[in-house]
């Protein structure tokens, strides 16, 4: 008989996914969504719907190896877990010795959600260990401080409020490829009678599917925030009563915004300017409206300040008041737990340096491994990211990867780019074979998942990894023998009404509990009545940061720069991967091996659909195929990402182009400001 259990699933999704498998013979032959979790209701995405071929796949790194071709060759022979965590100790104690232990940089991101094994007990190792610490900023940092920097705290609204909503605005939101969990919401608001806007330089799914879709220019965002400001508050639409309550800074924004007439807004973003006046009246008049704004919009050089005055706008019409207004960029906030309790950062005083170690941006991994002294990274511990194909201007990081002079280890499920570069590779278990807690960034879910299956070969989880590695250092603290469940008992510890008497065993039972945001039954309204996180206790609606000047790469930057490479680069999420966790399916592969072009640009150069096309810049080139199908207007072009370098004929992805240059908030890349020229490959 099949047995059924539940897991959760930890891509790094807004979603969340509770699941649910059936195991046969400790084999594990269906997966679905859990049709009992409210947000999941019953479906997967298409990616995870097979997530049981990446678990059984004939690639799965199953046991320790050790490298013996060159750095980026993928040449390895196996070795046992006493032999690679003796090299891996031994290396890291002589480092430290020799260059300090701040010579030593780990690099993770979000491979899995969890909290244990995605900054548990590697961030108590570091942290013993007197290791820089790794600014995490590779995905939504700029957005984050955006944010904060408008309202002080990131409650978003919640999914299940949409269905309230009359006006539902995607603004650089791909929410049926990236968070298709909101879709059903969405529908059944339209059902009702909602209108769907989306605002993206490119027309997505969503985009086709929209009442309308504005194609706005990349990176002027801010532009045309201020320029619904223009005519809200030019036309009295504002919510005065709101405003003067809840917010400060009405009247410099009053006048910073009369320099954002619809007729110079027009010529920033590319929107007409008839568009800009009717959009921000609609909004402004309809009640209640809520934006879903993802990530798209602040990988950008002006994309954290965007954000800023995005978030401004549910202040300025009072959309916060209602059911079904706001905005939601992230729910993550939400999860208050003892993260201070789970990742310790006062072990740092233990260590040799007893201090607050160096703080290095992991955006900046190119020049962290290439220009950075005092002292110079010669170690670097890899796990949940893939930095060789992900990280920006990949030629200069994989130079920094190949220096023989750095030691790396890599803790992976596959035989990534950056696996390829490591010393010792480590092979670990996948969400469905370890004990994990889950937030959400795009739902109000805490959810546990216990192993639902048995761990292949001898993989193990990081958890378990740093745990073994912290006993061959000698730390003797008592937090290192800390089990998955002591861990989690730390992080419900909290006092914060979301969290507090929120116990394991409850999630033990039930997998997933709804946060105490709000008494069950009723939605949550964390700024119906101001109670922003601002020192002031009020939205910002007056910061001098919001103004608008045209990203260095784009149409409307450095000329100089675009007269050599004159089309806008978006390499955005493609529907079918995740980041690139899937790079090794062939069909992933092929649907990232594209690049999206206008009919006008291809001609310019001669290219018809299906040509194989060269897009290149200062920083590298990258090889694709040309799909001439009208998602992008002129002047840009867009790649699915993100491909394994190592799969693209001449070893080079699509972040051998994008920049170092980091955003204007935040120090994120700027993934999406990107100038590049495309010619047509010879035959
Ligand atoms: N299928 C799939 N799902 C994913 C991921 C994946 O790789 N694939 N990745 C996950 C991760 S890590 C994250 S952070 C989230 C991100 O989820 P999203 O933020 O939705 O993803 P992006 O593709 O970065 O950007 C969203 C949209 O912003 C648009 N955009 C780009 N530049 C601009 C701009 O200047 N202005 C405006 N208005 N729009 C712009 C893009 O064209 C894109 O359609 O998705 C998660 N989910
Ligand atoms: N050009 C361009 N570049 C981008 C983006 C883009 O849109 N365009 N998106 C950016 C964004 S938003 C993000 S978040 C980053 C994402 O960058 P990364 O966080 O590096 O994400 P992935 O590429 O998904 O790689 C995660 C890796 O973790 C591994 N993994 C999964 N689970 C575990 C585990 O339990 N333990 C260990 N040790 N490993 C595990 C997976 O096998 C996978 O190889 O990429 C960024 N880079
Ligand atoms: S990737 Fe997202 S949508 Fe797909 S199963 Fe995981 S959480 Fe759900
Ligand atoms: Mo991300």
């Amino acid at each position: 008989m099949p047995e059924i259990r539940h897991s959760v699933c930890a891509l790094d999704c807004p979603d969340a996914c509770g699941l649910v498998i059936q195991v046969e013979n400790g084999v594990g032959s269906k997966l679905r969504g859990r049709a009992d979790h409210p947000i999941t209701r019953g479906f997967l995405c298409g990616k995870v719907a097979k997530y049981l071929e990446r678990e059984y796949s004939p690639d799965r790194l199953l046991y320790p190896q050790r490298r013996v071709g060159a750095k980026g060759e993928g040449r390895f022979e196996r070795i046992s877990w006493d032999v690679a965590l003796d090299t891996v100790a031994d290396k890291l104690k002589g480092i430290a010795e020799e260059f300090g232990s701040e010579s030593i940089l780990p690099y993770s991101y979000a491979g899995t959600m969890g909290f244990l094994n995605g900054g548990g007990m590697d961030r108590r190792f570091f942290h013993r260990l007197g290791a820089s610490r790794l600014d995490r900023t590779i995905c939504s940092a700029a957005g984050m401080v955006g944010t904060n920097e408008a309202l002080g705290s990131r409650y978003g609204t919640e999914p299940e409020q949409f269905v309230h909503s009359k006006l539902i605005i995607a603004w650089g939101a791909n929410i049926l490829g990236t968070n298709v969990h909101l879709w059903p919401f969405i529908v059944e608001a339209r059902r009702k009678g909602a209108k769907f806007y989306t605002i993206d330089p490119v027309k997505t799914r969503n985009g086709r599917l929209a009442d309308k879709h504005f194609g706005v220019y990349p990176g002027s965002d801010l532009a045309l925030a201020l320029g619904l400001m223009h005519v809200i508050i030019g036309e009295n639409l504002h919510d005065a009563d709101y405003v003067e309550r809840y917010a400060t800074g009405f009247e410099a924004l009053r006048e910073r915004v009369k320099k954002y007439a619809p007729e110079r807004v027009e010529a920033l973003t590319g929107i007409p300017r008839d568009d800009i006046v009717a959009l921000a009246r609609e909004y402004a008049t309809t009640r209640p409206a809520v934006i879903r704004l993802n990530y798209g919009v602040q990988r950008s050089e002006r994309g954290g300040s965007a954000v800023q005055a995005i978030s401004l706008l549910p202040v300025l019409v009072g959309s916060f008041r209602n059911a079904g207004g706001g905005i939601q960029l992230s729910t993550s906030q939400g999860f208050q737990v003892n993260r201070a309790g789970l990742e310790m950062p006062e072990l740092q005083k233990l260590s040799t340096l007893g201090r607050e170690t160096r703080l290095v941006n992991m955006s900046s991994l190119a020049e962290a491994l290439n220009d950075l002294d005092g002292p110079r990274v010669k170690a670097m511990v890899v796990y949940n990211s893939n930095p060789a194909a992900i990280a920006p201007s990949q030629n200069r990081v994989r130079m920094g990867l190949r220096r023989p002079d750095l030691f790396t280890v890599v803790l992976e499920q596959f035989q990534t780019d950056t696996a390829d570069h490591a010393d010792i590779l480590l092979p670990v278990t996948t969400f469905l074979e370890h004990t994990d807690l889950y937030l959400a960034y795009g739902h109000y879910y805490l959810q546990l998942a216990r192993p639902a299956l048995p761990a292949p070969g001898e993989t193990k989880s990081n958890v378990e990894i740093f745990r073994l590695l912290a006993g061959r250092m000698g730390f003797e603290e008592p937090c290192f023998l800390d089990s998955e469940d002591d861990m989690i008992r730390t992080l419900l510890a909290s006092d914060h009404p979301y969290v507090k008497g929120i116990t394991l065993e409850q999630l033990d039972r039930e997998q997933f509990v709804r946060l105490h945001i709000s008494e069950p039954g009723t939605p949550f309204l964390p700024f119906a009545e101001g109670g922003f996180g601002t020192p002031s206790g009020k939205a910002e609606l007056g910061k001098d940061n919001l103004e608008y000047t045209a990203p260095v790469e784009s149409r409307l930057g450095s000329q100089e720069l675009r007269a050599r490479y004159p089309l806008e680069l978006i390499s955005s999420k493609n529907d079918d991967s995740m980041n690139s966790t899937f790079g090794n399916r062939a069909d992933t592969d092929r649907q990232t091996d594209r690049l999206a072009m206008c009919a006008e640009d291809a001609a310019a150069r001669a290219i018809v659909n299906g040509d194989r096309v060269r897009v290149f810049n200062e920083r590298g080139s990258c090889l694709l195929t040309a799909d001439v199908d009208g998602v992008v207007n002129a002047g840009v072009v867009r790649a699915p990402s993100v491909r394994w370098s190592k799969k693209s004929a001449n070893g080079q992805g699509i972040n051998a182009l994008t920049a170092e240059r980091l955003t204007d908030l935040g120090g994120s890349p700027a993934f999406y400001s990107c100038l590049v020229q495309v010619e047509r490959c010879g035959d």
